[in-house]
């Protein structure tokens, strides 16, 4: 049997030992440019960003999503009192998926990203550059690895 051994779990990268040889497997992030965006033609501006800041896109796709999916994508957010809105507004028009690897890829995508509330981003920041308030802020990135785990086998299983 082959012995695939997770010998090291870093923020950035992963090494793992298959056959006594160790390999890197560099970070992947789950991002998403939300309807506000897309919506105001951005998507094309947001993606220049993403490749000039060093990102690979490993997956993408532009669809729509059904408040369903979008329920169970914000579940982490049912108690608070805008989730019916985040739900509503997330699945109110196309959206664009993506994968992105990088090293470091979680915190830096976030920090490409900028504050959650776009007055409060920072120059230069995609959510400074093309959000609009809290509530549409243009993007979403996982907030840590377990959450870019998950949000990338619910929107990418094949990846
Ligand atoms: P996301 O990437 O969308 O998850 O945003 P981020 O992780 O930066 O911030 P969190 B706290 O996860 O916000 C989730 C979404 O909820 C919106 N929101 C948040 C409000 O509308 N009102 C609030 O008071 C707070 C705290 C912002 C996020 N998305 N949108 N759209
Ligand atoms: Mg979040």
């Amino acid at each position: 049997m082959l012995n695939v051994n997770v010998a090291k779990r870093q923020s950035q990268t992963t090494t793992i030992q298959i056959l006594s040889r160790n390999y890197t497997v560099v970070e992947r992030t789950f991002a998403m440019i939300k309807p506000d965006a897309v919506a105001a033609r951005n998507a094309g501006k947001i993606i220049d960003l993403i490749e000039s800041n060093g990102f690979t896109i490993v997956g993408m796709e532009k669809t729509k999503l059904s408040k369903d999916k979008a329920g169970i994508f914000y579940a982490v957010h049912k108690e608070r009192p805008f989730y019916s809105e985040l739900v509503d507004f997330v699945s109110s028009g196309p959206v664009v998926l993506l994968a992105l690897e990088k090293e470091g890829a979680i915190a830096g995508w976030r920090d490409l990203m900028g504050a959650t509330d776009p007055l409060k981003a920072a120059p230069g920041t995609i959510r400074k550059l093309f959000g609009t308030h809290v509530g549409a802020n243009a993007t979403h990135g996982s907030d840590a690895p377990e959450t870019a785990q998950q949000e990338l086998a619910l929107f990418f299983p094949n990846l």
